[in-house]
């Protein structure tokens, strides 16, 4: 990591305008600390309720009174405060501005009138075909305005949306379909990617064969590929239930509490979880976070430029930035294609002015060279932000100079799945930025760092960052599974929430992310448990065991390395090698599919039969001249052989 002090960059002359400066930062985060209670009451009005709350965090994260609430007796709508409410200011301002994967070809936009037209019919629609409050509705569906309908429809009628990437398997897609027990699929013909389809609908055929709960499929017609909708009883096609359903749909009447959406995730263990998020304080983080750290004015255009399937989709392409009345621009393609130059002609093409994206894509087109950037303007953009993973020093010097052209700040947001949107960012008014920091806490965040017995740490100090208080956007439960909520992130360290990410905090109280310390890789911004991709592996029928880490690599940040030991009489040659790299992609996503595989005889393991991962880890990094003490190993001998065969990434 650079040194602290190294290259510190004031907030410039051009943000003393800013909402909040170093001052008012300083003030609002004491008081967000010391008086929660009169904070919240006053930030919670940020959005309409229909009820409003008198209460505010009801939470304790001790194992005896464990629970989560905010401004529990209050009653809203989300889909309402993302629509209706902008009706009579801006009804015929552009919400969603979508950009297709083709430049050449025909972009959309829908105006919050639009909006809200087509979610109130569709919401309909879903009503016609059983779903309500509670029901679960899966989205597996490509970056078009029909996942942002589909999403703000569920919400209307309360109903509890999971998107799952498109990006994911048939069998991991029917795996999180069984797990919430959907009732409704939503999908489209085809996706479409740097000019190839991703078959979705194909997709979810083959999922369903292995889901029972599922009684109806509705097919976004988007490429025309595929053929049309069955229309069988189970299939429908989107655009003739929501031209027969009536505009006129009154938003159902939610508690703050309940749920708004499952989102899965990664774990230590093979199983990814239902991150469950609820209604109220999910929606007030959402939006006070994307006005406050992107210093967003209405009705600029701003761009994040994740997919839906996560969760910087849900909180900053649709809840937060709809929410606040913002022009969010929606992007279907890849950011290389048709050439390394794409971002920064559709950011000159909307006149974007603020644009979040992930480092793994920065040093991605990092690589392809300067020249992609130069031959753009890139005239309207006043702010940067970057997510997903820590950004290495020359990626973000690179965002700032030749992207911004040294006159935008960087808002680098480390936040989590779980905790439904920033936590650590700087604000573009108020902080100095230091390269590869994510800076200060947001209001009403307070991180600890602790060693691995629990010590507190005090000053500057590296060790596990954890969060020793609530706030409202915080993940409610697992779903179906509230005691592995607790045992996940509260039975480390009692009492507090554990991130399962490292961090440093230095001389001036800025913290820097070191990465995950749990057995949660990172693939290009992605989460990805090891464990996941394990059981993939061992799946296939010539593989005894497998083991599988994480590896430095330049373009995703971290790389998959995997060790496998073959079954008795298999040969483990270039084929096979091919073959599991095909086999794990198949099982769960092109995102899993490793970078390395290295056969191995055996693998190091304790006397008590555990893997030893420290050291896996550190042959994946190359770095076999530290490989600590083996002597506790059953058979130290194996390690002479891993060293000896290590493979380089692919
Ligand atoms: C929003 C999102 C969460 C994990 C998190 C951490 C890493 C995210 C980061 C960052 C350093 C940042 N992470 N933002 N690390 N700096 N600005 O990415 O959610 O997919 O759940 O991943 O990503 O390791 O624990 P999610």
């Amino acid at each position: 990591m650079s040194d602290d002090k190294a290259g510190v960059y004031p907030v410039p002359a051009e943000w003393a305008h800013a909402k909040i400066d170093a001052a008012g930062y300083r003030e609002m985060y004491r008081r967000s600390v010391e008086d929660p209670h009169g904070f919240w009451t006053e930030h919670g009005r940020r959005i309409d309720w229909i009820k409003p709350f008198t209460r505010t965090g009801d939470w304790s994260f001790d194992a005896e009174h464990f629970g989560i609430a905010w401004f529990a007796d209050g009653t809203l709508n989300v889909s309402a405060n993302c629509l209706d409410r902008h009706l009579a200011t801006r009804g015929e301002q552009v919400a969603i501005l979508w950009e297709p994967d083709d430049p050449a070809g025909e972009g959309r936009s829908l105006t919050y009138r639009a909006l809200h037209d087509e979610v109130c019919r569709f919401a309909n629609a879903l009503k016609s075909l059983g779903a309500g409050k509670g029901s679960r509705i899966t989205l597996y569906m490509p970056m078009i305005p029909e996942t942002t309908v589909a999403m703000l429809a569920c919400a209307r009628i309360g109903a509890i949306h999971s998107v799952v990437f498109a990006g994911f398997s048939p069998e991991a897609l029917a795996g999180r379909i069984q797990d919430c027990d959907s009732t409704i699929v939503i999908t489209a013909d085809e996706g479409r990617r740097g000019g190839k389809t991703v078959p979705l609908r194909a997709n979810v055929d083959e999922a369903l064969t292995h889901c029972n709960s599922v009684e109806h499929v509705i097919v976004v017609r988007h490429t025309g590929g595929g053929g049309a909708p069955k229309e069988d009883g189970r299939e429908h096609d989107y655009a003739a239930l929501v031209a027969a359903a009536s505009p006129d749909c009154p938003p159902e009447e939610m508690a703050a509490e309940d749920p708004l959406f499952i989102l899965y995730t990664s774990g230590s263990t093979g199983k990814p979880k239902g991150v469950l998020h609820t209604s109220g304080g999910y929606l007030v983080w959402a939006a006070m976070t994307h006005e406050i750290v992107f210093d967003y004015r209405a009705p600029e255009v701003y761009w994040c430029a994740a997919d839906v399937g996560w969760v910087t989709g849900h909180s900053y392409i649709v809840y937060g930035p709809l929410a606040n009345g913002a022009t969010s621009l929606m992007f279907e393609g890849v950011p290389n294609w048709p050439d390394a130059s794409r971002v920064w002609q559709v950011v000159d093409k909307h006149r974007v002015t603020i644009f979040y994206g992930a480092p793994t894509m920065l040093r991605a087109l990092m690589r392809e060279g300067d020249q992609w950037v130069a031959r753009t303007e890139r005239s309207s953009l006043r702010l940067l932000g970057s997510v997903g993973e820590p950004i290495n020093p020359e990626a973000w010097e690179w965002y700032h100079k030749v992207v911004g052209g040294g006159r935008c700040p960087i808002v680098d947001t480390w936040w989590q799945t779980e905790t439904g949107g920033h936590m650590i960012t700087p604000l573009p008014g108020a902080t100095a930025l230091k390269p590869g920091s994510a800076t200060l806490p947001f209001f009403g965040v307070v991180p600890e760092l602790v060693d691995a017995e629990g010590k507190l740490l005090e000053g500057a100090a590296e060790g596990n960052l954890v969060l020793a208080t609530s706030w409202p956007g915080q993940m409610r439960t697992v779903w179906g599974d509230h005691a592995r909520f607790f045992q996940t992130y509260f039975s480390a360290y009692p009492g507090k929430y554990f991130t399962g990410d490292g961090c440093r905090r230095d001389a001036d109280g800025y913290y820097w992310i070191t990465g995950r310390v749990d057995d949660v890789i990172n693939v290009s911004g992605h989460r990805m448990g090891t464990a996941e991709v394990e059981s993939a592996l061992v799946a296939h029928p010539k593989v005894a065991e497998a083991a599988v880490v994480g590896m430095p690599h330049a373009v995703k940040g971290q790389g998959i390395y995997a060790y496998v030991t073959l079954n008795a009489g298999e040969t483990g040659d270039e084929a096979l090698r091919a073959e599991l790299v095909r086999w794990v992609r198949h099982e769960i996503g092109p995102i899993a599919a490793p970078d390395a595989v290295q056969f191995a005889p055996g693998l190091p393991k304790t006397r008590s039969g555990k893997i030893m991962r420290r050291i896996l880890r550190k042959i994946a990094e190359g770095e076999v001249g530290s490989l600590g003490d083996t002597s506790t190993l059953a058979d130290p001998k194996v390690v002479d052989d891993l060293v000896a065969n290590r493979v380089p990434a692919a």
